[in-house]
């Protein structure tokens, strides 16, 4: 890692096909990041297991993800790509933090609170313990910033607030990480219900647009998207949900800013404006979608990065972690 640059740390898990969602909050900017940062970037598979997964499908989900972020831009080259559960330091890791979060902080988790009730079968001891495991990826690699989606700006205080607390409690041992949160599009909503996020495990597949979906999908679920009954499109998320969110994912796609694509659609029926949102993602999927399948198709090769990442995780995060045994008083042979 250099020296004079800033830590940058961020994850997924690799539960189902991520969406246009995750895209726009986190993964359209990972390979812009690479310059300027220390990037590690994560695939998230003990925090899939949270809720239950196939474990075919987890581990297929995984390789995919990992093809996904290479062709998005991400260069295993030039940061440090790995699977969390390859690099045993964040389990360990998270049990040091875990004596130093109270039980109530994490029941008033709002994600917390959400998935409880959507698995309301499976209310595991994983599920409440997720952002202290979360804590423990972000602060294992010094990190400096984390780029997430609104929906993980709680979970990004609490590691901040943890990380305050280890450094107190004993002597200044982390570096208190920053979000960044994306101005517009931090937050994507589902088509069929705009005042809730676009999830890519929402029970209606129609409501997210998928990283996979095909083009007569992606154009199929645009024109059902619900917007309003005033035939006016300009971006007011407060008033105006549906059409507003269809503005942020035009605007992102199409590179155009808000100005502009209001001035385009000025005048235009919700019938056109939702043909050509459907159009120019689809068109921006189609290269994503080939890339992802030609890296995929090469296992021997994604093997090989991802043994590397590992590796090159691993001697950070044990750094960290032994630092924060010698401090909490685990005898060290
Ligand atoms: P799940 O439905 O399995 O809980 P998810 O779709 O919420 O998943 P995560 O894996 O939890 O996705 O999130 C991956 C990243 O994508 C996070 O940084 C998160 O903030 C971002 N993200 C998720 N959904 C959205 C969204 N609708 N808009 C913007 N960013 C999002
Ligand atoms: N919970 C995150 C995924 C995640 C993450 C992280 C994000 C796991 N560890 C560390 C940023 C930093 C989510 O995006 N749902």
């Amino acid at each position: 890692m250099e020296e004079n640059k800033k830590t940058l740390y961020s994850a997924i898990q690799p539960t189902n096909s991520l969406t246009i969602g995750n895209y726009i909050g986190t993964l359209r900017n990972w390979a812009s990041y690479q310059n300027d940062y220390n990037c590690v970037f994560a695939m998230a598979d003990m925090h899939a297991i949270t809720v239950r997964q196939q474990p075919a499908q987890l581990r297929a989900n995984t390789l995919a993800l990992a093809a996904l972020f290479i062709a998005c831009g991400v260069d295993p080259d030039k940061c440090t790509f790995y699977v969390q559960s390859h690099v045993p330091c964040h389990a360990e890791m998270c049990w040091a933090l875990n004596s130093l979060t109270y039980v109530g902080e994490m029941e008033r988790m709002t994600q917390f609170k959400d998935k409880s009730k959507r698995h309301a079968d499976n209310i595991n001891m994983g599920l409440m313990d997720y952002p202290v495991l979360m804590a423990a990826d972000i602060l294992l690699y010094q990190t400096d910033v984390v780029p997430v989606g609104l929906d993980q700006r709680q979970h990004l205080e609490i590691t901040r607030d943890i990380a305050i607390r280890f450094n107190n409690a004993y002597s200044p041992t982390f570096t208190v990480p920053e979000g960044i949160y994306a101005k517009v599009g931090a937050k994507i909503c589902d088509l069929l219900d705009p005042t809730k996020k676009m999830s890519k495990s929402a029970e209606n597949p129609n409501g997210s647009i998928f990283m996979t979906d095909d083009r007569d999908t992606v154009i199929r679920k645009f024109k059902r998207a619900v917007t309003d009954s005033d035939n006016c499109i300009k971006y007011d998320p407060e008033n105006k949900p549906g059409v507003s969110n269809l503005l942020a994912i035009y605007t992102t796609f199409s590179g155009k800013s808000m100005d502009e694509a209001e001035r385009e659609f000025d005048g235009k029926g919700y019938g056109d404006f939702k043909l050509a949102v459907g159009e120019i993602v689809a068109d921006k999927l189609a290269p994503v979608q080939a890339e992802q399948k030609r890296i995929l198709d090469d296992k021997a090769y994604l093997q090989g990065v991802l043994a590397n990442g590992a590796e090159k995780a691993y001697k950070v995060a044990r750094k960290t972690l032994s630092k924060v045994y010698k401090k909490i008083g685990f005898f060290q042979a």
